[in-house]
């Protein structure tokens, strides 16, 4: 009913996670009329659907913040280092209720198509519940990480116990004592969850196919001496993060690696490993990413403090990775994960050389004809990473082109800001940024939220209607990410980075590489030349 005005906006946000609130924020200070629309019943996006066992964040609580409000960053009291996940869902929820934010936010509404109108040039944005809404803008607060692989193999539906993707994880809690629990999926998510449900299960079964490299985490309690000491810096800290390589407290500053000495290099290795936190991946030298000697020594050293824990040979050989480079994919912190697996009732099968072929009615079936049976199958299967949320909308540009089939051909946007030929669309989260691969969310999500809302400004204040990438402009950006990308070891690793894990996924980097703080400052240029590479209209 948007003939009557009812469902007509300045924006249509999707999404109500960390970027949607501050997106909705700050385009409301505008004064624009704006709307999120949300598919969960409740705030928090990723730390809404995660709220599987271990679920929590790698990244600082005192980092993983908003910057908009140092009244607002003083009064939330984070109880230790690294939170979990149902603390984070109530931080997003203080957020949403201390900004009055949940008056504009439509929940258990699912956007399934979103056209550009070329004659009226506005957004036509249809739901599941049948509505249609209006929009001029069309910003897309996706997340990175929020189409979960949860089809991963066939028959699951024949399943006779319980199944779940971790990212659909129900509310209540599982009851796990006794139980025979499968879990497929050693990324990020499986080993917070192996290593948190091993102790409580009956009988665990770990499908493995990759292993991974680790780091252990330090978690410390914060005690209030912790907080005031953090809470002292937060104008250093709002400075400090957007300028960094990957948007955390932390930054490159030993030079690099291959010109150390070697007990130069032991030192410091072993201090990064000690923080306990993603230093060691993120900011600890530059040339790991690029230098394949380099890369390997540093391998190298995580695979002997590995081995130290690992003991047993066996067990050596399957969890620690040797066919590819430490860093070049997701490293996770871990607490406890490799001695999960001395645990009597915790059993790994490899099924990299005899794969999972099928969901039986009793459980796994591998290649081998072999049945694993289980009461309870986790599918920490992981994301159509990037691309996958706004390709499972019918998102329509100019001429009713589809986003979805050109991402099929090929994965390209403009500074993973905006597309080639889908005016006044604005995405977050989106390929060619910095994210989740290789940065603090909060920090990249709030850069690119405002750089979103800045624009916005700017027309309004300039009295222009229409904003699109030319096809030049995308073309440099595509060309300047590959080239940078292209020149790290990343780029030859198989991962959701590259969209590998996904079967006909066009190859490329998803993620930015060459640091949060150069990325800001390619899109702050643009933006003092009035949106250069840009046609506004
Ligand atoms: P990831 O990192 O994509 O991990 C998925 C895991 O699932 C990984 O170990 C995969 O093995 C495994 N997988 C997927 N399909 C199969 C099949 N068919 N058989 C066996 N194993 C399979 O997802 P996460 O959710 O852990 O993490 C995603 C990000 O979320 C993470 O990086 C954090 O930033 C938050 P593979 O490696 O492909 O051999």
């Amino acid at each position: 009913n948007s003939s009557q005005g009812a469902n007509r906006y300045d924006a249509i946000v999707i999404g109500a996670g960390v970027a949607g609130l501050y997106q909705l924020y700050r385009l409301r200070n505008l004064g624009l009329k704006v709307r999120i629309l949300e598919s969960g019943t409740g705030v928090g996006g990723t730390w809404y659907w995660n709220r599987y066992p271990g679920a929590r964040f790698d990244s600082q609580a005192y980092i993983y913040q908003y910057w908009f409000s140092e009244e607002l960053y003083k009064e939330w009291n984070p109880s230790e280092r690294f939170p979990a996940q149902p603390e984070t869902e109530k931080w997003l929820n203080f957020v949403a209720d201390r900004c009055d934010l949940r008056k504009d936010i439509q929940f258990s509404t699912h956007v399934t198509k979103a056209q550009f109108d070329e004659r009226t040039q506005r957004w036509k944005i249809d739901t599941t519940g049948g509505e249609t809404f209006d929009a001029q803008y069309f910003v897309t607060c996706c997340g990175m990480l929020s189409a979960p692989l949860e089809n991963s193999f066939p028959g699951q539906q024949t399943f006779k116990g319980q199944i779940f993707h971790t990212a659909r994880w129900p509310k209540q809690p599982i009851d796990f004592r006794g139980k025979r629990v499968g879990i497929v999926g050693t990324g990020a998510t499986g080993i917070q969850v192996i290593q948190t449900i091993a102790p409580e299960v009956g009988h665990l079964k770990v499908f493995l196919r990759t292993p991974q490299y680790i780091i252990p985490m330090q978690n410390p309690k914060y005690s209030d001496t912790d907080r005031e000491a953090y809470k002292a810096l937060f104008p250093y800290l709002k400075e400090r993060l957007p300028n960094t390589f990957s948007g955390f407290d932390f930054n490159f500053k030993y030079g690099n690696f291959a010109d150390l000495t070697p007990a130069r290099k032991k030192e410091l290795l072993e201090m990064f490993w000690n923080e306990g936190t993603l230093v060691l991946w993120l900011a600890s030298f530059p040339d790991m990413f690029t230098n394949e000697a380099v890369n390997e020594e540093i391998s190298e050293f995580v695979r002997v403090k590995m081995r130290e824990r690992l003991k047993d040979p066996e067990l050596c050989r399957k969890l620690i990775p040797t066919t590819y480079g430490f860093g070049t994919h997701r490293v996770p912190l871990e607490s406890g994960y490799l001695e999960a697996y001395h645990r009597p009732n915790v059993e790994l099968i490899e099924v990299a050389k005899n794969p999972i072929v099928s969901v039986v009615p009793e459980g796994l079936k591998l290649k081998d004809g072999t049945v694993h049976e289980c009461d309870i199958l986790i599918l920490a299967t992981g994301f159509d990473a990037g691309s996958g949320s706004l390709t499972r909308i019918d998102i329509r540009g100019k001429k009713g082109q589809s986003l979805k089939e050109q991402w099929n051909q090929e994965i390209r946007t403009t500074m993973g800001l905006a597309v080639h030929g889908y005016p006044n669309l604005f995405t977050t989260a989106a390929p060619l940024a910095p994210s989740a691969a290789l940065c603090n969310m909060t920090t990249c999500l709030q850069q690119q939220v405002d750089w979103i809302a800045e624009c916005i400004g700017y027309m309004h204040r300039q009295g222009l209607n229409v904003i699109e990438a030319t096809k030049d402009f995308e073309d440099h950006w595509v060309d300047h990410h590959d080239a940078i990308a292209n020149a790290t070891l990343v780029t030859k690793t198989d991962s959701w980075y590259m969209g590998s894990n996904v079967d006909g996924k066009p190859r490329r980097l998803l993620s930015y590489i060459g640091g949060v703080g150069r990325y800001r400052q390619e899109c702050n240029d643009v933006a003092a030349k009035g949106y250069e590479g840009f046609t506004l209209t």
